[in-house]
């Protein structure tokens, strides 16, 4: 391709089903306001469809049933009222003329007892605690001492992102993704820190790349491939994480996700909302594992992103932190205007404030 007819940033990009007017993402970010029964807020309508000029939305990680829960209002995807929660999101950002997809979670370990059912404790590959905290009830608090999951049980939590990909089909949305990052369950299956397991999910990368190939086989053959994406954090340490060898593992599993025709890889370069090259990590190489989107993430200004697109790195560039803070990101970023700063205090929980009260340009 020439210079001159590179693909630029502003230009429309059709990802497996989904058209999207250009290559700028809203990334996924928890705001922790969900309502009663963990249903997005009324004003959770209107702070998406503010964003919806984004090429594509990636809603806020979403749980896949109650055991998936580790923080304290995030919302759901499993009941009828979460479905029809969501209905009014995606009924909104279409209206606006967006396109909208889910972001499905099991935090897995990442968990405190008082967020579960009575009796139970977070389920994890193996029962090892991760030194890390989340936000509960009663505070900021360390995670809880996990079980791990029999055997026998992983079928259920396939089938539990399978019941949440038919409710997100019936909420009306354009496509899901499968939260794969971030030290959540299905990192935590990958990576050899935290799966010590002996049976067909752990001993070599063939099994721990297994559950992520299973639920995201159980979401593609609910939704369509061509509508369902995974997000994955190679490197990043978040809820302490790390692995032997993350090159061999996550080229593997970009590789089974190619198999199964996905629509797009959604990669966290680095450490999630940290530096961005800190540890080494062949991104060029995970990219050619696979043929459909490459989207990319972590710390892009403009100039990085419009250089990623341009050079042909990626298919497009989730923005996350900008995403709170600048409803008109597109155009802000086209126009060359300057953003608006985020406040860190209004980003988790709280009302209106923080959240549909960014102003856009004029
Ligand atoms: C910030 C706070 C709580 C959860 C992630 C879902 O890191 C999250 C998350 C981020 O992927």
């Amino acid at each position: 391709m020439t210079r001159d007819d590179a693909p630029t940033l502003y230009d429309p990009i059709r990802i497996g089903a989904i058209d999207m007017a250009n290559r700028i993402v809203m990334a996924p970010l928890t705001r922790s306001r969900a309502a009663e029964g963990l249903v997005p807020p009324p004003m959770a309508a209107e702070y998406y469809g503010q964003r919806a000029t984004a090429g594509l939305i990636i809603t806020e990680a979403t749980q896949v049933s109650v055991m998936a829960q580790g923080y304290i209002a995030t919302p759901g995807l499993y009941t009828p009222a979460q479905v029809a929660g969501w209905k009014q999101v995606t009924d909104e950002v279409h209206r606006r003329g967006g396109r909208i997809v889910v972001q499905l979670w099991h935090v897995g370990r990442v968990s405190h007892v008082s967020l579960l059912p009575p009796g139970e404790v977070p389920v994890a590959p193996s029962a090892i605690r991760a030194k890390t905290k989340t936000f509960a009830p009663e505070g900021y608090v360390e995670v809880s001492d996990p079980r791990a999951l029999a055997l026998e049980e992983i079928p259920g939590i396939v089938e539990d992102f399978r019941h949440a990909a038919r409710c997100a089909t019936e909420a009306g949305f354009d496509g899901a993704e499968v939260h794969g990052a971030n030290g959540y369950l299905i990192d935590q299956f990958l990576r050899d820190g935290s799966n010590k397991r002996t049976d067909a999910y752990d001993g070599s990368i063939e099994n721990r790349t297994r559950l992520l190939a299973e639920v995201t086989e159980a979401v593609a053959s609910t939704m369509g491939a061509d509508r369902v994406g995974v997000r994955l954090a190679p490197v990043t340490p978040a809820n302490d994480m790390h692995d032997s060898d993350p090159q061999a593992l996550f080229e593997r599993a970009v590789e089974r996700l190619d198999g199964l025709g996905i629509a797009y890889v959604h990669v966290i370069e680095g450490a999630t909302g940290g530096p961005r090259d800190n540890l080494p990590f062949d991104y060029a190489a995970l990219k050619a594992k696979f043929r459909n989107a490459w989207i990319v993430n972590n710390g892009y200004d403009r100039q990085m992103a419009e250089a990623a697109v341009r050079e042909g790195r990626a298919d497009a560039v989730a923005f996350g932190m900008a995403y709170i803070a600048n409803p008109d990101l597109v155009r802000r970023l086209r126009e060359h205007a300057p953003l608006n700063q985020a406040n860190r205090d209004t980003l988790y929980g709280g009302g209106p404030e923080g959240y549909i009260d960014y102003p856009a340009l004029d």
